[in-house]
């Protein structure tokens, strides 16, 4: 009981932090690092991009103390203008909705600008092959590009817009060798979207027009993917982006395949696995202890897999997030664990909700107070729903793709004067990684973007109970 009220105690001290905001000082003096206003970049001559194989596989780091660099490589550095068109329309910097020419080449040049934020890894969005343009969710009734990486085409190999298997390698060479890790982000529920909910193919084709290996066989497209019904694995993506059968072994063995064998060729650190919410627990039972024994064999013994379950409730007046449990399902039981982490929905939430909605009775009276809101979500880490192991190495984040980003709700919704509390949250909740899409509207001051986000991770660095609450270790 002592622990737990130490723990809560940082919890709190994170939370006041957040509701008072720090806006008016500096957090720490004198913070010594190099300020760039631009990212730093290495020249590429100075980056051997030839062929690469490893003999030793990196060990894991502490997961607790981590911060995550999250982005989008198609939008983060372009250092390849040669794959950017291949031919089909799709490269259109000036249209969200396309390509814009980011690839692997151009982020293993820019890792000392991460290394300068004070990160220490990075998750980047899916690397494998993609479908390059589909008629799935645009918003124009036109084609829509598959930059982002989430509707696969080959599991076994890296999109030709970001570049080449070897190039992935020497990005994760090169990211190891100035100590970050890396983490990446995977999909085993859908692909693209090649066929109708009735199975036929799709008419008109997107490009590339079908799956690859192993689920080329278009003969056996109802064994590999599901077709119709509307039961909960399958709602939203069966008309659309086609949902695997991952009850099927043969689809189930050839998932566990490729991802054992993305770890083999690549020597990454962990998964942020996908849409967890759309698979049977059944398969995660098979998938992630079978990833975690493979990643364990190679040196890796914990290799992170952190899985996304899009879900929270409403809490204010709510001591108790009903999110929570379902959540922590996936997380498996002491004797039989499964994901060791989950992105934190619930926290984030609750953030959103303080700083952001307009149900919080900032006086407290008759309802939880926004402190009392934020600090009842740590409350749910020690009920017993999540394992010993990801409880409390569940990933923070303050917003991410799927969601406005903060900066623009609070612009939005004429908040503008508490951007910093929604930044201090992730990298000050006690014994968890933190994940920062780096917002960079509203640091456009010289120096100002990075210095500012340099001096909080630089915080979460220095004060040992930023990363790991009062626990001794
Ligand atoms: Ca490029
Ligand atoms: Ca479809
Ligand atoms: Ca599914």
């Amino acid at each position: 009981m002592k622990k737990l009220k130490k723990t809560f105690f940082w919890a709190g001290l994170a939370g006041l932090i957040m509701i008072t905001g720090c806006a008016s000082g500096p957090l720490v003096d004198p913070i010594n690092f190099p300020v760039h206003d631009e990212p730093t970049t290495v020249p590429l001559a100075e980056i051997d991009f030839g062929d690469y194989s490893f003999d030793e596989y990196t060990a894991s780091p502490d997961w607790r103390s981590q911060i995550i660099y999250f982005l989008v490589t198609d939008r983060f550095a372009d250092g390849d203008p040669t794959n950017n068109d291949l031919g089909y329309g799709e490269y259109q910097p000036e249209d969200i909705e396309f390509y814009h020419g980011g690839d692997l080449q151009g982020l293993a040049e820019r890792l000392d600008y991460i290394v300068a934020t004070g990160s220490t890894a990075i998750w980047l969005t899916p690397q494998v092959a993609n479908q390059w343009l589909s008629p799935a969710y645009s918003r124009r009734g036109t084609r829509y590009g598959g930059y982002h990486g989430y509707w696969a085409q080959d599991f076994y190999a890296v999109d030709p817009h970001l570049g080449s298997l070897n190039d992935y390698r020497v990005f994760v060479r090169e990211a190891h060798a100035r100590g970050l890790s890396v983490i990446q982000d995977i999909v085993p529920n859908h692909m693209g979207d090649y066929y109708t909910e009735e199975g036929a193919p799709n008419d008109p084709p997107g490009i590339p027009p079908a799956p690859a290996f192993p689920f080329d066989d278009p003969s056996r497209a109802s064994e590999f993917f599901h077709f119709g019904g509307d039961d909960i694995y399958t709602t939203g993506f069966a008309g659309l982006l086609d949902d695997l059968n991952t009850e099927s072994p043969y689809v189930i063995e050839s998932l566990i395949e490729i991802f054992k064998w993305w770890i083999k060729e690549t020597d990454i650190d962990g998964y942020r696995i996908d849409t967890v919410k759309y698979i049977p627990m059944a398969f995660w039972e098979r998938f992630i202890p079978e990833i975690r024994a493979y990643a364990a064999s190679l040196g890796k013994e914990d290799f992170l897999i952190f899985g996304e379950a899009y879900d929270y409730d409403n809490i204010i007046n709510k001591a108790f997030d009903a999110s929570d449990e379902k959540t922590a399902s996936y997380t498996g039981t002491e004797e039989a664990p499964l994901f060791n982490s989950m992105l934190d929905f619930s926290i984030t939430g609750a953030i959103h909700e303080v700083f952001l909605g307009k149900s919080v009775n900032a006086s407290g009276s008759g309802e939880l107070s926004p402190f009392r809101a934020i600090s009842e979500r740590y409350s749910s880490r020690t009920m017993g729903y999540y394992t010993q192991e990801s409880a409390w190495q569940r990933v923070n984040f303050i917003d991410n793709h799927d969601m406005a980003r903060w900066m623009y709700t609070q612009k939005s919704q004429r908040r503008p004067k508490q951007p910093l509390p929604g930044f201090d949250h992730p990298l000050h909740s006690p014994r968890n990684p933190s994940t920062l899409l780096w917002d960079r509207a509203g640091f456009q001051s010289a120096g100002g973007h990075q210095n500012f986000l340099r001096s909080l991770s630089d915080l979460r660095v220095r004060f040992r109970p930023s990363r790991f609450g009062g626990e001794k270790r």
